[in-house]
């Protein structure tokens, strides 16, 4: 995935929520995110970065983000790996119906930045591991989804 060389994106501000569990996941996953932005040319001052507890909390987190109106589009970054419980499954389905939700029915673009893997090997894989780094193309949704929310306001 990449970005067009058409969008620009010196009026582009970016939120990213970050979930502190299983937080070697995240940072990964954050690193991701924030070094594409720049790859891109996002400069540092455009890039607000919060912390949450949990992958619950992304939902809150990225909805008073957006309420701010600090930021053009949101980028809600957490893992949750599958454990013995049904934990797992509410966890994952209230993040998700959540972030769909703040799409729905707010104002920009959140992007779904949730992992959600049976094991922590999975996690590693595709948070700078054999499979490259999932935040790289969460950035890289960010960007194109603030440049169509743009592109409808101008
Ligand atoms: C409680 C919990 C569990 C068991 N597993 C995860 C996980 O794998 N990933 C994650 O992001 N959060 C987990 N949590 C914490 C919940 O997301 C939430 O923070 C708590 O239920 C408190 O609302």
């Amino acid at each position: 995935m990449s970005v067009s060389s058409t969008i620009d994106v010196s009026n582009m501000r970016f939120g990213v929520v970050v979930s502190e569990w299983n937080e070697q996941i995240t940072q990964s996953l954050l690193n991701g995110v924030v070094e594409t932005l720049k790859q891109y040319g996002v400069k540092d001052e455009k890039i607000i970065i919060k912390s949450v507890p949990g992958s619950f909390e992304l939902v809150f987190g990225a909805a008073q983000l957006a309420k701010s109106g600090l930021v053009d589009g949101i980028i809600a970054i957490g893992c949750v790996i599958r454990g013995d419980t049904p934990h797992f499954d509410y966890i994952c389905s209230g993040a998700t119906q959540g972030i769909v939700d703040l799409n729905l029915h707010g104002n920009i673009p959140v992007v779904y930045g949730l992992l959600t893997t049976n094991t922590l090997e999975q996690a590693e894989e595709r948070s700078g591991g054999l499979l490259g780094n999932k935040g790289n193309e969460y950035a890289v949704t960010a960007i194109k989804m603030i440049d169509y929310a743009q592109s409808l306001t101008k």
